[in-house]
């Protein structure tokens, strides 16, 4: 059993709606306690054109199988609800990134954890020290409460609103 933290967005579409459908169907594929941040709105971060704002939430269950059939089954909700853009650029109804998968450090071709932009996205940040302040980053050592208080200022400068 792994304990798991995942972001959800969507900004194309019924975003608010999407979110819902998301949190809807990994509800049955995760074991709790469920936790779920508040949603936020948020600038799209590292995209090279101008998008609509995401709404992005963070969320952490337990898991009992391994990280890669938890990203077929993320995979499946996303196409579930309509996402057919799978370039990390562009606008898209559903996404689901794990974030962390329990402690472990995993690096082949199909996946990274921990998701290395987790500590450079404010909503990642802000998110995971709402649900589990306490958890401890496998790279840095670190409790999110303490990356949550260091965070720097070109992070913190990323606009974030809560819903
Ligand atoms: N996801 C991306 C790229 N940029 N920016 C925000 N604010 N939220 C996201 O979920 C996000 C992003 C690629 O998956
Ligand atoms: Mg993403
Ligand atoms: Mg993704």
């Amino acid at each position: 059993m792994s304990l798991v933290i995942l972001s959800l967005g969507s900004n194309l579409g019924d975003r608010e709606g999407y979110i819902s459908s998301m949190i809807a169907q990994l509800n049955s594929l995760l074991l709790g306690p469920l936790k779920q941040s508040r949603l936020m709105e948020t600038e799209p971060v590292g995209v090279p054109h101008k998008q609509q704002n995401y709404l992005n939430c963070i969320i952490s269950g337990t898991y009992k199988r391994t990280a890669i059939e938890l990203l077929k089954n993320c995979e499946l909700i996303e196409t579930s609800l309509g996402r057919t853009e799978k370039s990390t650029k562009k606008a898209r109804t559903a996404d689901i990134d794990i974030l962390f998968f329990g402690h472990s450090n995993i690096n082949n071709n199909t996946l990274t954890i921990p998701h290395p932009e987790t500590v450079n996205r404010r909503f990642c940040i802000e998110g995971i020290n709402e649900i589990a302040p306490e958890f401890v980053h496998p790279i840095l050592n670190k409790p999110f409460k303490t990356i949550f208080k260091e965070m720097p200022q070109q992070v913190q400068s990323q606009q974030i609103s809560f819903l």
